[in-house]
């Protein structure tokens, strides 16, 4: 096992727009993300992940970039970033940020030269076809809603955008594009950041027959578009040309690929990615907007398939991000047990093998919102889906019910630092977005002022991770794959054996275990000491514990 610091290191997902808002302009900035580093200092974050700070028109939200060497005006000028990265570095945190090449907005230069006409030399920046007849030319279809094709009128031809039709593909198979790409992630290198989490990364090389999708394809369009012909030799040309050449972390976004894929991108002996965010876990039972019901077996299964893959390869490990709901909405129990299921979640984020990767707010355990009508919603994946939706033949009340189980806004309502107004996002009363309310009770400065609030559970748990190497790169164990309620593991170290024992259930359980005696109580999210006996450990609903030996 070779060691490496991203390996040892905590990174936290921040989302600009809704993190903390500075001047008062109701949407969160670059000097809102400085006003609270000392803050994520305290709480034990190593590295910090931002969001698409560049400049951008905001139709996904940043993730439809018009240039990549301007920050976007809402969150600052090139000087805040500058001053940010010298405050994290200050601090001896180190900060990634995101590289959205998968596609460009279409307001970005390469594109309105691109469409100006067919002779343009940008022209094959982007991927162009002749209609098929009426139609377009083939049958792909985009994340966003219906095809992943746009006409555009002054060729006629066509382009291909895999999400919205204001984010048009790149095409990767021109040197040029590359050149680019390699170019300016040297500008942002230059500066000294410190890695890349690399959007949609797997989509980059696409099957130049471009045939019609299947009926089973088009259900799961992503497994195709990940698996394109040049994609590991486009990322092997980007790590020999430009992350080779320093010392930072690339994270792949690696939605839709399948398991060889995986083990290839990130196998250390490779030199494409150094780690990769797997979805199987983020979305376990997940069919479009559609929540279906899933068991701890399963998701016992997924947390072993990415641990035991073997010692090239290093998983990520996080239950929240931008895209996907609350934690502890999905995985705990956000009404009875709040506090109590935020905390074994930490417990199962933080000692799992792999790089933990938190979102904003899950530290205090935010919760999904309510949301009771489709106007409330931001996200352009809602009215995106909204025809195929009620294609399917639920009604509009119908799909809100799902939308509240399964939106990406729920991630995306604003940081709730206080019980005051807006959750003391920010001072002004035009906020882009929602603060959910409950920020009455649920807010950083309660969970600061509580020495047993979520907020602190993480605190000493970041601190036990870094005491211990052993916790760190220790071996993973399932001690009890098929029971349904409890999550038992082990991480075995050189000196040290860890044993969780987490009940995921709001149940009092009383589990047979043998050998519970020869251990220490290390950590646990209980008030009192648990009962045990030589055979039997008595359980709480939603208790965490952490032994050692
Ligand atoms: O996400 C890609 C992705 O996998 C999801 O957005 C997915 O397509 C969607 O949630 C389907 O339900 C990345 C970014 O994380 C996301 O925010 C962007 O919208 C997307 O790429 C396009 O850049
Ligand atoms: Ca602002």
């Amino acid at each position: 096992m070779i060691k490496k610091w991203w390996k040892e290191q905590v990174v936290y997902q921040i989302y600009p727009r809704s993190f903390y808002d500075s001047n008062n302009d109701g949407i969160g900035d670059i000097k809102g993300i400085i006003l609270k580093l000392d803050y994520l200092k305290l709480l034990g974050i190593d590295i910090i992940w931002i969001s698409p700070h560049f400049d951008s028109p905001n139709d996904d939200n940043g993730y439809d970039i018009r240039n990549y060497k301007k920050v976007m005006e809402e969150f600052g000028s090139m000087q805040d970033f500058d001053q940010l990265l010298k405050e994290v570095h200050i601090r001896k945190m180190k900060l990634i940020i995101d590289l959205v090449v998968n596609h460009t907005s279409d307001e970005h230069d390469w594109f309105i030269e691109s469409k100006s006409s067919q002779n343009n030399k940008f022209r094959d920046y982007y991927i162009w076809k002749e209609g098929d007849k009426k139609n377009p030319p083939n049958n792909w279809t985009s994340f966003f809603g219906g095809s992943a094709w746009k006409k555009d009128l002054i060729s006629n031809d066509y382009y291909l955008h895999y999400f919205s039709k204001k984010q048009p593909d790149l095409n990767w198979e021109n040197n040029k594009v590359r050149k680019e790409v390699h170019e300016l992630m040297k500008f942002w290198l230059e500066k000294g950041i410190d890695g890349f989490r690399m959007d949609v990364i797997p989509f980059i090389s696409k099957d130049q027959d471009f045939n019609n999708l299947s009926k089973k394809e088009l259900l799961n369009p992503e497994k195709v578009y990940a698996s394109g012909p040049r994609l590991h030799e486009f990322l092997k040309e980007m790590n020999s040309k430009v992350l080779s050449k320093y010392d930072i972390v690339s994270i792949g976004e690696a939605f839709g690929i399948s398991k060889d894929t995986m083990i290839k991108l990130s196998d250390e002996r490779e030199e494409e990615l150094d780690l990769v965010f797997l979805f199987d876990i983020v979305r376990i039972g997940r069919d479009n907007w559609i929540q279906n019901k899933w068991n701890l077996v399963q998701l016992k299964k997924l947390f072993k398939t990415q641990s035991n893959v073997d010692e090239f390869h290093w998983p990520t490990v996080f239950l929240n991000n931008h895209d996907n709901p609350r934690s502890v909405s999905k995985y705990g129990n956000d009404k009875d047990y709040r506090i109590k299921s935020a905390k074994l979640l930490a417990m199962l984020t933080l000692t799992q093998r792999g790089t933990p990767v938190l979102y904003q707010g899950e530290e205090i355990g935010m919760t999904n919102h309510n949301f009771d009508n489709l106007s409330q919603f931001d996200d352009l994946e809602v009215l995106g889906n909204l025809d195929k939706a009620m294609g399917s033949g639920i009604s509009k009340k119908d799909y809100i019910t799902h939308l509240n189980n399964t939106s990406r806004d729920h991630s995306r309502t604003t940081m709730q630092w206080s019980s005051g107004t807006k959750g003391g996002f920010s001072n002004g009363n035009n906020n882009w977005f929602l603060s959910n309310p409950n920020h009455d009770r649920i807010n950083v400065e309660n969970d600061l002022n509580n020495e047993d609030s979520i907020f602190h559970f993480y605190r000493k748990l970041l601190q036990i991770r870094k005491q211990s190497k052993d916790l760190i790169y220790g071996d993973y164990l399932d001690l009890d794959p098929n029971h349904q309620n409890i999550f038992m593991y082990q991480r075995v170290g050189l000196k040290t054996t860890y044993l969780m024992i987490l009940n995921m259930s709001d149940s009092s359980i009383n589990y047979n275990f043998d050998n519970l005696m020869e251990y220490s109580l290390e950590f646990s999210n209980r008030n009192t000491k648990p009962r045990i006996s030589s055979k039997h450990i008595e359980l709480l609903a939603w208790d965490a514990l952490m032994f050692k030996k």
